[in-house]
């Protein structure tokens, strides 16, 4: 078995890190850990910039028990949502697309933001899918996707969808990892439960992965509305 060459990395408030030496043609898997990451509300982590095949994974979110299940996911455009009933009860997924930039010009509240899909599951095993788009993906003015269920307010999840397969979800303990991240310097960023957006550089080199560690902590000035 082949010892794995893992560099590490921390970032700092605003962001640094460190590095290793560019190698054109090679790529690594970035894996890291996301400290501050509760329990049940992982982050997303992404490489903003690069372009690359999606893989082939559709999205399904579930109502479990009251619950959306998982409660944070991301998707990829050119896939389907599958949105699943798994309770003994009436409940809707309705997606809404966050159009922050029309919550600064209008005069009316949007909440969540702009209807996306809003589909009635109200028997249990029911499965319903849908496209996912482009237009659905994550960008600095539209924001990321909430889920909520109309007759059950507790219930909310949320969505982030990509145009190129450089994203993950963290565990519950803020693991995660990206493969095959191809060599050269790129912008790392982080969600997590709709207020933080972190940014970060990193480099990956001539190693087999790249360490990323990132606390982290209230940000207002990069806080990411819906
Ligand atoms: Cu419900």
């Amino acid at each position: 078995m082949r010892l794995r060459n893992v560099f590490c990395a921390s970032l700092v408030a605003s962001g640094l890190l460190l590095v290793c030496g560019a190698d054109i043609g090679q790529a690594a898997e970035l894996q890291g850990n996301i400290a501050g990451v509760a329990a049940g509300k992982p982050a997303v982590v992404w490489i903003e910039g690069l372009a690359g095949t999606v893989p082939d994974r559709d999205t399904t979110i579930s109502h479990v028990s009251g619950r959306f299940e998982p409660h944070v996911s991301i998707g990829f455009v050119g896939n389907s949502f599958v949105f699943r009933n798994d309770d003994d009860t009436l409940h809707n997924t309705h997606l809404y697309m966050g159009l922050a930039y029309q919550k600064e010009k209008s005069q009316r509240p949007l909440h969540y933001g702009a209807t996306l899909y809003n589909v009635a599951l109200p028997e249990a095993g029911m499965e319903v899918k849908k496209p996912i788009t482009a237009y659905h993906r994550y960008r600095e003015d539209t924001g990321f996707i909430q889920v909520v269920c109309n007759p059950h307010p507790g219930e909310h999840a949320y969505v982030l969808v990509f145009d190129h397969p450089y994203a993950a979800v963290t565990d519950g303990t803020g693991r995660f990892s990206i493969p095959n991240v191809p060599a050269g310097t790129h912008e790392v960023r982080i969600w997590h439960e709709g207020v933080i957006t972190k940014r970060s550089g990193v480099e990956v080199g001539d190693a087999d992965a790249v360490e990323l560690e990132v606390e982290l902590a209230p940000a207002p000035e990069s806080a990411d509305k819906p």
